[in-house]
């Protein structure tokens, strides 16, 4: 079994310091949060960057201001920019950070409910999206909120409409409206991904640790962080992500599974070495 590749997802568009005051806004915000979970054993981090006042934004100026600090503070660490955005984000603005020189990207895998709201993701939008990276050299993470997002992109990747062999899944479980986080839906994902693939699960809120033990088991890979899911345990708040990350270093070792590092995980991935 491969190594346990470990991303923090460390800020997201949803979440606010209302919601716990260590979620990260400002440049030296989200690099406290990144470090904290690289130091803690993540190999990679999933980045969604805001305005200091909190405000979701795309812009490429911004995420090129987080990612050169982060990359001073943690040179190894792979990262994951969103092109996901904030629901209600056009396509354009979602696209920004694939015009930096990134490694991977997060492709959502299509159209879902995103609890009162609709994540859009149509089949053209997503075509445009594979282009971009297929043009730029960018490995996706697919980002599969439903059974059916992963047939979709199985389905354009044969049609070359989007990066192929070796495909990378994140299965996002949990989300109020789309696919629930049981180990029966991830078990039938998994089951249904072309050989050769690697996956992760994203479990949301509660289910971020109940579904990160299966995958420890499973030998796929496990994402934590405040994107998903804000306490260390049932009504107290996590103080940072390097919290959450340590938690899924503890399962992971209980479990008898080594944790990759950011150059592992690059093998693993088969990303081109930094
Ligand atoms: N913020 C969600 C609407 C991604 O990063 O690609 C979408 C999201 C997925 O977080
Ligand atoms: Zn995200």
């Amino acid at each position: 079994m491969d190594k346990l590749i470990i991303t923090a997802a460390i800020c997201g568009a949803e979440v606010t310091k209302e919601h716990n005051p260590a979620v990260p806004y400002t440049v030296e915000e989200i690099v406290r949060e990144a470090k904290s979970a690289v130091d803690a054993g993540a190999a990679i981090v999933h980045l969604h960057v805001r305005e200091d006042d909190g405000t979701p934004t795309q812009s490429k100026a911004r995420f090129k201001e987080c990612i050169d600090a982060i990359y001073k503070a943690c040179p190894d660490v792979i990262l994951i920019p969103s092109t996901g955005g904030a629901v209600g984000m056009s396509a354009e603005e979602r696209l920004q950070p694939t015009e930096l020189p990134i490694e991977m990207a997060t492709l959502d895998c299509g159209t879902c409910n995103f609890g009162d709201e609709v994540f859009e993701n149509t089949i053209p939008m997503m075509r445009d999206f594979g282009k971009r990276m297929m043009e730029n050299n960018i490995k996706p993470e697919y980002e599969c909120f439903e059974m059916g997002h992963l047939d979709t992109i199985v389905h354009m990747v044969k049609k070359g409409e989007a990066p192929g062999a070796p495909m990378h899944f994140n299965f996002v479980l949990g989300v109020p409206g789309c696919t629930s986080a049981t180990v029966g839906n991830l078990v039938w994902m998994v089951n249904a991904i072309p050989a050769g693939s690697t996956w992760c699960v994203t479990g949301i809120g509660r289910h971020e640790f109940l579904l990160a033990a299966p995958a420890i088991a499973m030998g796929g890979h496990v994402r934590v962080g405040f994107e998903d899911n804000l306490f260390i345990e049932r009504g107290v708040l996590a103080k940072s992500n390097g919290e959450l990350v340590a938690k899924a270093v503890r399962l992971a070792k209980e479990l008898g599974r080594e944790v990759a590092t950011s150059a592992e995980a690059r093998e693993i991935l088969g990303l081109k070495k930094k």
